[in-house]
């Protein structure tokens, strides 16, 4: 590899911090079931300790995204307990996800619930997630909603819409100056007719309703299939909308599977997008790049490490464009030229500079080899077997 390619492998991976799940420690399934696994984490404590190992042999994931309702069951009294634990394992909470899709009361919505009462309860639970932000030193608050409805003619559409406007404005007003909402959206699942943010132009048309913090998170599973993401992406960094990510792959609906796994070239088109716009603007992009998958068959640190490990290859490989070779035939309309060079790039093997660089910062060459010969799988599975043979569904 040219020196020239080395030395931008090197600076993009030093700018390159990815946030793991907590939720992808535990024992997760699919809505016919769950399989057990023996090392399954159960407890907060022990997600801050599967956490920490993948930041251990990788360096690049400080962070930990925590489930309200999973992770901080005392509310805003469980910042005292995540505080202690971020001393522990050396791991932060980094995103504060509200649930608003668990509790019994949310069958007909959140937010767009024609219950005043459950749409206060909603916003209550949004204030204290804020708090619980707050108290914790985290920046982005993430919302997903479950809104929607199954069949047509049984939600007014209009009018959830504007409860979801003055349940949105009314928590950004509790936002602190530092902090961010992050709104996702998703076009189906759990509901199957409409969803009330389906969309990222619904999802940025409530942003720009709640205030300036609130940004979109594009979750790359949201989408229906073959839609053109790194375009939306595009969009939303050229209108300052764009607040962050959960990454992870699918074919199908809303898999949740390990990056990169079914279609690496499209990660590496939508990191290529925001390089490239750093370029032209002369900017750093504020992204928060965020890991959200369900670790279901696989072993979930081992799927940890190994999704990091695609990120920063697929991360690497994209900052190898050739940005101003690219305006040029863009320019030109030279289109050979212009998709190859983005071909190019992907093609390049970038995991030697990846190993060196890793070397040069006191890491392991080979993070999973690392992982595996630690012996804490094998001490964690001892700890944990017996405690989650019997548990049955909860991901907390
Ligand atoms: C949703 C969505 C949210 C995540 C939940 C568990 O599909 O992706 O981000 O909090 O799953
Ligand atoms: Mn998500
Ligand atoms: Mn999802």
């Amino acid at each position: 590899m040219a020196a020239r390619d080395s030395e931008a492998v090197f600076q993009a991976l030093e700018g390159f911090r990815v946030e793991i799940p907590s939720w992808g420690f535990a024992n997760t399934g699919t809505r016919f079931g769950k399989f057990l696994q023996a090392a399954a984490a159960a407890t907060t404590e022990e997600k801050f300790s599967d956490a920490a190992q993948v930041h251990r042999v990788t360096g690049v994931c400080p962070t930990i995204a925590l489930h309200v309702l999973w992770d901080c069951p005392e509310g805003v009294d469980s910042a005292k307990t995540i505080s202690a634990l971020e001393t522990r394992y050396g791991v932060q909470a980094g995103s504060i996800n509200a649930n608003l899709f668990q509790e019994q009361i949310y069958k007909y919505g959140s937010f767009g619930n024609p219950d005043p009462e459950i749409r206060k309860h909603a916003l209550q639970h949004t204030i204290d997630s804020i708090e619980i932000a707050r108290s914790v030193h985290s920046r982005d608050i993430t919302m997903w909603f479950a809104d929607g409805s199954n069949y047509p003619g049984t939600a007014n559409i209009r009018r959830r819409k504007q409860w979801f406007e003055e349940a949105l404005k009314e928590s950004h007003r509790r936002l602190y100056s530092e902090q961010r909402l992050l709104i996702e959206y998703k076009p189906f699942e759990p509901a199957f007719y409409h969803t009330d943010v389906a969309d990222w132009g619904m999802s940025m048309h409530l942003c720009r309703v709640a205030g300036q913090q609130a940004k979109v998170l594009v979750d790359t599973g949201h989408h229906y299939p073959s839609q053109n993401i790194e375009q939306i992406v595009a969009w939303l960094l050229s209108e300052n909308m764009l607040g962050g990510f959960h990454f992870n792959d699918r074919r199908y609906a809303d898999d949740d599977l390990t990056l990169g796994s079914i279609d690496p070239y499209q990660v590496f088109r939508i990191f290529h997008e925001i390089l490239y716009y750093e370029w032209e603007t002369e900017s750093k992009a504020d992204i928060a790049y965020m890991i959200d998958q369900s670790h279901n068959l696989k072993g979930k640190i081992e799927e940890s490490i190994q999704t990091v490990a695609m990120a920063q290859q697929l991360f690497a490989k994209a900052a190898l464009v050739d940005h101003a070779e690219l305006a040029e035939a863009q320019n030109k309309c030279d289109l050979i030229r212009g998709e190859s060079l983005l071909q190019d790039a992907f093609s390049i093997d970038v995991r030697r500079q990846i190993q060196e660089w890793r070397e040069s910062k006191g890491l392991p060459r080979d993070p999973m080899k690392a992982f595996q010969e630690s012996g804490y799988i094998e001490r964690i599975t001892k700890e944990r077997a017996a405690r989650n043979a019997q548990s049955v569904s909860s991901y907390a």
